[in-house]
């Protein structure tokens, strides 16, 4: 009888929600239709879409430029999250608290800001409607509104990331990352599984990351005996770089981390501890694995606003961007920065950063009618966090050769990368690049290199 009652509470709560949630639309819609919606016209010198990483930093870029009231940033949600944080939180080592401030608090006070999302883009006309009813008219626009997780396109996921017992979790979603650690808590033995899907995504390395960690946190509670860990990558290797992917090799060799390329996950069977692979070396072979701890990337894509206005994207959906100038290849007064361009470079705020000084300069020569001269070389860097005290600090280009800032080879595991990792690019992030004064480490790289510090 005790047993059932807790139970009975949740399903009564359940109820009382689902009760709640089908209530409350049709009741304020009906007010939206009458007096809520805003038919108001807006007009701004720069738009730009989204109050995320490339968002923010252009914003306070452009509007320490061309002074107060000359762009508007487009953003409707109230956090701005530091993503780069959630590995860490995933293993223990930080706060989601501490990955978050209010968007007031980041957005620049000389930009307006619009709490409102974008519905439609219009680039023939250089406006973009919104989810409150406006219109919000652009000399030039930026688009950075970043990708969209897709967890629903597994069957099964959702429901077991929804159901707090089912040992199913995910570092990538503010909603889902706090779950992470506690998996970790209560594991003690059996398939411990990663996934890495099967489409382009954000932070390239994170899920090895939390595999590092997870291997790590084991080892520490003398767990890791009776614990497999095993990385499913949709990949045909690890990673795509060689100078590091041989360190990668060697490192999951050594710590007994099995290794399967070309795997990707397509069901979540939460309710018998099962995940359903593709072998995509052999399409339409499929095999079962138990796990008693799931950890899983989800398929990501470019946001639908994005996605659906057909002459702003690639087939694949992201905005169709030159990868050198990061100017539209059509529409000469739309310019891309971060994860929804179709720029082929590793997804990062690394990458967003050294981005941001050419869509800055760019897009300033295009106001002065000029052509853009500013080229992007694609850097990207992610610090590959192997544990609790160990970094490997990847930074290559689009030609995937490594480009290194520090004297040192970053291809070894090291205390000083993590710390930086950990604690430093925290500060660099609030304190530099959302005031729109870091543009990515090439500055450093130069200096090291003429103190002769360079290593080749
Ligand atoms: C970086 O520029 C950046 O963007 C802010 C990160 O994201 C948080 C990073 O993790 C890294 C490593 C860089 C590159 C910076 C240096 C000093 C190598």
């Amino acid at each position: 009888m005790n047993r059932r009652l807790p139970e009975a509470l949740n399903q009564c709560q359940r109820f009382l929600f689902a009760v709640n949630s089908h209530a409350k639309p049709a009741f304020s819609a009906r007010f939206l239709s009458t007096s809520r919606v805003n038919h108001e016209r807006q007009e701004c010198q720069v738009l730009v879409v989204g109050g995320g990483t490339g968002g923010c930093a252009m914003a306070a870029k452009l509007s320490s430029r061309l002074g107060s009231n000359k762009v508007i940033v487009l953003e409707p949600e109230e956090k701005h999250y530091y993503q780069p944080m959630f590995t860490l939180i995933g293993g223990g080592m930080k706060r989601l608290d501490q990955s978050h401030r209010q968007m007031s608090d980041v957005l620049p006070k000389k930009a307006k800001w619009v709490k409102e999302k974008a519905v439609e883009f219009d680039p023939d006309n250089n406006t973009v409607s919104t989810s409150g009813g406006k219109t919000i008219k652009y000399d030039f626009l930026v688009i950075a509104t970043g990708m969209q997780l897709r967890y629903e396109k597994i069957p099964g996921l959702v429901e077991a990331l929804e159901t707090p017992d089912s040992n199913v979790c995910s570092i990538y979603s503010p909603k889902y990352v706090d779950h992470v650690y506690e998996c970790l808590r209560r594991t003690y033995k059996g398939n411990v599984i990663f996934t890495f899907p099967h489409c382009p995504i954000k932070c390239a390395g994170a899920p090895q990351k939390i595999a590092y960690i997870s291997d790590h946190y084991f080892r520490k509670l003398g767990r890791r005996e009776n614990v497999n860990i095993i990385y499913n990558t949709s990949l045909p290797v690890i990673f795509g770089v060689k100078h590091y992917a041989d360190a990668l090799m060697k490192l999951v060799k050594r710590r007994n981390i099995t290794l399967n390329v070309s795997r990707n996950l397509v069901e979540v069977r939460h309710g018998d501890n099962i995940a359903v692979f593709e072998d995509l070396t052999k399409p339409g072979e499929f095999y079962e694995e138990t796990y008693s701890m799931l950890h899983v990337t989800p398929p990501m894509t470019a946001p639908d606003v994005v996605a659906n206005c057909k002459q702003l994207v690639t087939p694949t959906g992201f905005v169709d961007v030159d990868q050198a100038t990061m100017q539209h290849t059509k529409y000469s007064n739309v310019f891309s920065i971060g994860d929804s361009a179709s720029s082929p470079n590793s997804k990062t705020a690394a990458a967003a950063a050294a981005q941001s000084p050419v869509v800055f300069r760019n897009l300033m020569a295009a106001i002065e009618g000029k052509n853009p001269t500013d080229l992007y070389d694609g850097y990207s860097s992610c610090p590959i966090v192997t544990g609790y005290s160990s970094c490997i600090l990847a930074e290559f280009d689009y030609t995937l050769t490594p480009v290194e800032t520090f004297p040192v080879d970053q291809s070894k595991e090291r205390y000083s990368m993590f710390f930086m990792k950990k604690e430093l690019m925290p500060v660099l992030y609030w304190k530099l690049m959302m005031k729109g004064y870091w543009n990515g480490p090439a500055l450093m790289r130069k200096m090291f290199s003429v103190l002769k510090f360079n290593k080749k």
